[in-house]
């Protein structure tokens, strides 16, 4: 763990208003190490300093750029530009991040006071507002044209995946493979759907957009005045992909009743109301953009997104832990039962989550 002293400093390589008086942890994702640094012009937070895990984004500078530059896209086209997006701070060197002695990569950004976040939605109208916040999104960067670099490469490629899944049983680097027989077999038995449906997208037959690629609740901020949302955050993973990675993450996210590693295993499953009210947000601003292709496959999205989860957390269980941070020993093993148990609830209810998908794209008539 890195002292407050030392936090403090690096914090000071960048172009802050006002002394640094705090640094504290805010415990929160399962890659970087996020702080929130207060400083002497105010009681609240100012700034959001973060060590990004330069072990899985390898390029943290082209990281930066593709933020800074969608970043200010979005700022030309909101009322409050400081609050509706993600602000990036230079160092006084001019660059997007600090790279310290030891080859960690810190970066800085404005925090945004007023807010708050989730781990889970609690009520429909949550996940209404997050429908409308990543419609929102999409929109904003729907005319965004500059080449983005791939930060992640095959990041929610399942081809890709599966070499790496492959990989991951033949090296049984952590000896669990024997024990696994079952989690194995939930990946197996769908292969063969997953790799039709990476096909489709392998085919172009989905346009290539701006997406954000890891849409879970708590990359998004909520107004604490009225629980309206304000703007998606985590923008690490911004690259071009299809939508469907989107709202697929998203569903997994918001539709959940349990959490993400519950241990409860009665408690997961996929609310059809709380998709109700995502996909209603979401298709009340992006209906008339998608495609016939992406409406027919918005409910999938879902399944397909969850599954990939699903095969990362037992894959990485299965490789000894080195992907995510864990809380305890078998944390990859609960989080794979849990998004397993909402993958069959979800598949358990494709049908009506496509029929509910055409009742609000081609309305029957009177
Ligand atoms: P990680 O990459 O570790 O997931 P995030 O960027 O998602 O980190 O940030 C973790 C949490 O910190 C968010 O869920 C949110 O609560 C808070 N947060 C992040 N950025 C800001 C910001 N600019 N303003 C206010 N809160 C923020
Ligand atoms: C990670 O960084 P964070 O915690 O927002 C992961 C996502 C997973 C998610 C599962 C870069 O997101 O892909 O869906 O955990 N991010 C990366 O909660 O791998
Ligand atoms: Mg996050």
């Amino acid at each position: 763990m890195v002292d407050n002293a030392k936090l403090a400093a690096i914090a000071g390589k960048f172009c802050l208003e006002g002394k640094v008086t705090d640094v504290c942890p805010l415990g929160e994702g399962f890659i970087n190490d996020t702080f929130v640094v207060y400083t002497d012009n105010s009681q609240e937070p100012s700034y959001i300093l973060q060590r990004k895990n330069h072990l899985i984004f390898t390029d943290v500078p082209a990281m930066m750029e593709n933020i800074f530059k969608v970043t200010e896209h979005i700022k030309k086209k909101v009322s409050d530009p400081l609050r509706d997006t993600l602000t990036p701070v230079r160092t006084a060197e001019g660059k997007l991040y600090h790279n310290d002695a030891d080859g960690n990569f810190w970066t800085v950004c404005l925090f945004i006071g007023g807010t708050r976040s989730y781990s889970v939605a609690d009520t429909e109208e949550l996940a209404r507002q997050g429908g409308l916040g990543l419609g929102e999104f999409h929109r904003l960067v729907s005319d965004f044209t500059e080449p983005l670099t791939v930060v992640l490469k095959g990041f929610h490629d399942m081809r890709f995946r599966f070499s790496q899944w492959d990989a991951a049983v033949k090296a049984d680097k952590a000896g669990r493979v024997a024990s696994l027989k079952e989690e194995i077999g939930w990946i197996e038995s769908r292969r063969q759907l997953m790799m039709e449906f990476c096909e489709k997208i392998e085919k172009g037959i989905f346009p290539v957009r701006v997406t954000h690629n890891d849409t879970k609740i708590s990359n998004f901020l909520f107004n604490a005045s009225d629980g309206s949302l304000l703007c998606a955050i985590d923008l690490d993973t911004l690259m071009s992909s299809t939508i469907l990675n989107d709202v697929g993450d998203a569903l997994r996210s918001y539709t959940n009743t349990g959490a993400e590693d519950d241990t409860d295993l009665d408690k997961v499953g996929m609310s059809f109301g709380m998709f109700k009210a995502y996909i209603g947000g979401y298709l009340s601003k992006m209906k008339d953009t998608l495609t016939g292709a992406e409406l027919d496959a918005l409910a999938f999205s879902g399944i397909y997104i969850t599954y990939e989860q699903v095969l990362r957390f037992l894959m990485d269980y299965i490789d000894g832990d080195t992907y995510y941070k864990i809380a305890y020993p078998e944390h990859n093993l609960v989080r794979t039962r849990a998004q397993f148990k909402l993958l069959c609830s979800m598949e358990a209810q494709l049908d009506r989550m496509n029929a509910y998908v055409k009742s609000l794209t081609c309305p029957t008539l009177p």
